[in-house]
């Protein structure tokens, strides 16, 4: 059998959602870190993001297109549920938080530390302060949004693999770090499914201490 491969780099959530997807399904993956507008992603995503993924000829972009493939193309269990209304539960929280939770967790505030842009390299502290505010509604939002353990369906779905690995860099930054300490249920929601096999299996190398 010809293994999926995922291509970008795994410290990417989108990348590491699809590779949860694929752990999930229990098929083998393998993962290529290869960069945003390197050559092989550019062939394959029109606008240059990852992650992309190859199987035998076929290639696909878009982390929920990718999630969605693996899940039809394999046997093996669903990320998405059976019942109409929890999967569709599922859809809505997958959505948010890829349209509207990582827009602001991560392209707004964590980029502003992991790749500042600014002249001297530093965390890009204007762009760091404007987004906290923001980001306090949404750990508000989320902590009532996982009380019962997961984001929909009450058992781990595709919604959960979109935040979790959110979550993951979150716990790693000052500010974020604070927000989640001050939310016992999401704290404990990441503690948890950070130990679930497919999500501890196929997580980045961590970040070297300073
Ligand atoms: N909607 C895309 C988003 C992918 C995305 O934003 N990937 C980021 C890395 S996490 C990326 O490639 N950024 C480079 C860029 O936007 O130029 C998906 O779900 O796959």
């Amino acid at each position: 059998m010809v293994d999926v491969e995922i291509l970008g780099m795994p410290q990417s959530n989108f990348v590491w959602t699809t590779r949860i997807a694929c752990a999930e399904k229990g098929i083998p993956h393998v993962n290529r870190p290869t960069p945003p507008h390197s050559p092989e992603i550019d062939a394959v995503h029109p606008f240059g993001r990852m992650p992309v993924m190859r199987h035998g000829d076929f290639t696909l972009c878009e982390s929920r297109a990718i999630c969605a493939y693996v899940d039809k193309a394999f046997d093996g269990p669903s990320l998405i549920p059976e019942d109409l209304r929890q999967a569709a539960l599922t859809e809505q929280w997958a959505s948010l938080v890829s349209t509207t939770i990582d827009p602001l967790l991560m392209r707004r505030y964590a980029v502003s530390y992991f790749f500042p842009g600014t002249a001297d390299g530093k965390p890009d502290r204007s762009r760091i302060d404007a987004a906290l505010p923001e980001m306090a509604k949404q750990f508000a939002i989320l902590e009532t949004a996982v009380a019962d353990g997961f984001l929909a369906a009450g058992r781990f779905t595709l919604a959960d693999a979109y935040l979790v690995p959110i979550l993951f860099w979150l716990r790693l930054l000052p500010e974020s770090g604070d927000m989640l300490k001050a939310r016992p249920g999401l704290s404990a929601y990441v503690a948890r499914h950070l130990e679930r096999p497919s999500v501890a299996g196929t997580a980045p190398p961590r970040p070297e201490k300073d």
